[in-house]
């Protein structure tokens, strides 16, 4: 019987950023690696991005999720201000938005540590041993719901 031909889904799409004081590569890497097994289209900004830069290249091609990796220590100061500049862009109010990684000097493990990066725009900020699996059940989460749009419903 004749079928007609489905052309395969496009994977989700992910910008992976840092920090602008960031110069950490390892843990881009290591997420990078991670995001690509998992099914997931990987724009790798690098080490010390710009926030107009990350702001510059979602706003250019929306992505599905934008992943901020950050381990200088500098994060819980830096990021807010990420936040704010990517919600003020309109096609980036909904993309989810997630950061992870060693967010202050203190060794903080407690993702409400941090109230201000939620408050400035983050949907989740991932640290301590929890961080990568519950990255991993995000991603769950955003595939099975269609990307990012309906994750960023039900996250709001
Ligand atoms: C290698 C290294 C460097 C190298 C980096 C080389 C490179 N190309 O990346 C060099 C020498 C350049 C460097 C420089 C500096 N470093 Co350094 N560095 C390290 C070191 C030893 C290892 C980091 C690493 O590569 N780990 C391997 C990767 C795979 O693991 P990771 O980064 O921890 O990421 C994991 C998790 O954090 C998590 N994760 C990370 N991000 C995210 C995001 C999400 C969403 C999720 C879910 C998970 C997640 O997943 C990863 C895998 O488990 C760490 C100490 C340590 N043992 O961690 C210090 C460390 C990160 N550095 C530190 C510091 C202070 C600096 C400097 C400021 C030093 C200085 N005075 O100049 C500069 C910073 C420069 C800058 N502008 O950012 C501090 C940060 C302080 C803090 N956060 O409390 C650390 C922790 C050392 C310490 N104990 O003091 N560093």
């Amino acid at each position: 019987m004749y079928q007609r031909h489905q052309p395969p889904e496009s994977p989700p799409r992910v910008v992976l950023s840092t920090i602008p004081s960031d110069a950490h590569t390892w843990n881009l890497l290591f997420l990078h690696l991670l995001l690509e097994e998992q099914g997931w289209e990987v724009t790798n900004l690098g080490a010390c991005v710009p926030v107009d830069t990350l702001v510059t290249e979602s706003a250019a091609r929306p992505p599905d999720l934008i992943v901020v990796s950050t381990v200088n220590g500098h994060g819980a100061e830096e990021a807010p201000a990420l936040a704010r500049a990517v919600r003020a862009v309109p096609a980036l109010v909904r993309v989810p938005l997630v950061i992870g990684g060693k967010l202050d000097t203190e060794g903080s493990v407690d993702p409400d540590a941090h109230p201000a990066l939620t408050e400035a725009g983050f949907d989740a900020v991932l640290i301590g041993p929890n961080a990568v699996p519950r990255l991993l059940a995000l991603l769950d989460s955003l595939s099975q719901r269609g990307h990012g749009r309906a994750y960023a419903d039900a996250v709001r």
